[in-house]
């Protein structure tokens, strides 16, 4: 019988770290998957989350069970990071999940509950995982226009005329913050203007909110959802903590429900509850503990949010440098874009081949859509890349 199984393709982006790895090349760089680097190439473990681990170690008496959806206080924190007030908090539903990746995958569960004949419209181009996980939830899905690949910028007047056809109880997915992999983004009176569409069309919001605080800060990253939110009577949201709390391993997230009243929300509780029970039990928790502990104490907060700031400014740093880099190499402006671009990455707007002699002459590796990391990079090694980008053509 499992003879019967097809080969799966690889994961073009997990890919290119092994390629990298076995890369015998003594200077090279790593610009593929999405973790967060310092200038020295390490991914730390963040001050406050070690020393919460620390405090957890000795104070936890037991690892029996938590509920079905994962522990109400981890509810909270992240309601109250994600949403602030934008919406009653009675009309929240919550359940942890195996990363935003497991949120994502709840939520799309729910909506195959609520509404199995949905389409699921996703941007051109998103995250790769994000339409095989879709059909994995038995929906369909289909694709609304929205990056520019000449300006390198959102085409938003596309983006709406596509939206505008989207049918009622069709779900719309939205990156929160952070686009991936495009790098370039909403401004807020766009995304007015997206949630008042919403809700003229009847189409349901999942906002995959994966790098709230890389961008533009903590609050400024969560004003798009809010607004959504506010505007809409129910939105789904799938939310990750990898990123932000550094914890990429320790699979932590959390799917937020915002449901029309009340009413609706204990309904919804419950099929989160069981759509966990039913996939794996119970979500793990010490991701989840660990997050909750450092928002509910001042001293941890505060540090963790002084460090996640030294995060999005070092990446805004290394934006601007190769964007100057790139205006003193070239002569020209076309590489402004990058100082525009907001969260981990951005797409340089190279062919394929392009991205190729770049990985083949210079070991600059990138994803094959010429999706950077820009946290893969230093102030060290910023010249290096401008160089091999003009070397190139690009
Ligand atoms: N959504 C987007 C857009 C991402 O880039 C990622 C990547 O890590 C995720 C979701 C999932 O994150 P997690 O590692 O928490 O599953
Ligand atoms: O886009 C990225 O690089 C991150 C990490 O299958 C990632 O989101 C990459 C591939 C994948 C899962 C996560």
């Amino acid at each position: 019988i499992l003879s019967h199984l097809h080969p799966q393709p690889e994961d073009q982006i997990l890919k290119l770290t092994a390629l990298f790895r076995d890369d015998p090349r003594p200077v090279k760089l790593d610009l593929g998957v999405g973790v967060y680097r310092n200038a020295a190439g390490q991914t730390p473990v963040m001050r406050a989350v070690k020393a919460a681990e620390k405090q957890l170690w000795q104070d936890e008496t037991s690892k029996s069970y938590t509920s079905l959806a994962g522990d109400p206080g981890f509810h909270k924190v992240m309601r109250d990071l994600v949403l602030g007030d934008a919406v009653d908090h009675t009309r929240v539903a919550a359940a942890a999940t195996v990363g935003g990746t497991g949120a994502l995958s709840i939520a799309l569960d729910l909506v195959k509950r609520a509404a199995p004949g949905a389409t699921v419209w996703v941007s051109d181009p998103t995250w790769p995982n994000h339409v095989p996980i879709i059909g994995k939830c038995g929906l369909a899905s289909n694709v609304y226009r929205y990056f520019d690949a000449e300006n390198r910028a959102v085409n938003f007047s596309a983006m709406m005329e596509d939206l505008a056809r989207v049918a009622p109880g069709d779900v719309v997915l939205l990156h929160g913050c952070c686009h991936n992999p495009t790098g370039a983004n909403l401004t807020l009176p766009e995304w007015q203007e997206v949630a008042r569409l919403l809700t003229q069309t009847g189409a349901l919001p999942l906002i995959d909110l994966a790098y709230q605080g890389f961008g533009d800060g903590l609050e400024e990253d969560a004003a798009a959802t809010r607004l959504v939110a506010a505007a809409c009577p129910d939105t789904l949201i799938a939310a990750s903590c990898s990123k932000n709390f550094g914890i990429y391993r320790e699979r932590t997230g959390i799917v937020l429900a915002v449901t029309p009243d009340a009413a609706a929300q204990g309904v919804v509780q419950g099929n989160l509850a069981a759509l966990n029970r039913l996939t794996y039990s119970f979500p793990p928790d010490h991701g989840a503990r660990l997050v909750t502990m450092v928002l509910e104490s001042p001293a941890l907060r505060a540090d963790w949010q002084a460090e996640l700031e030294d995060i999005r400014t070092s990446m805004l740093g290394l934006r601007r440098q190769l964007a100057d880099e790139l205006r003193a190499r070239t002569g020209s402006d076309r590489f402004g874009f990058l100082a525009q671009h907001r969260g981990m990455f951005s797409r340089l707007g190279a062919k394929p081949e392009q991205v190729a002699r770049l990985r083949d002459e210079h070991g600059i590796y990138m994803v094959g859509d010429s999706r950077m990391n820009i946290a893969g990079l230093s102030p060290a090694t910023v010249p290096a890349l401008a160089t091999a980008i003009a070397a190139c053509g690009i």
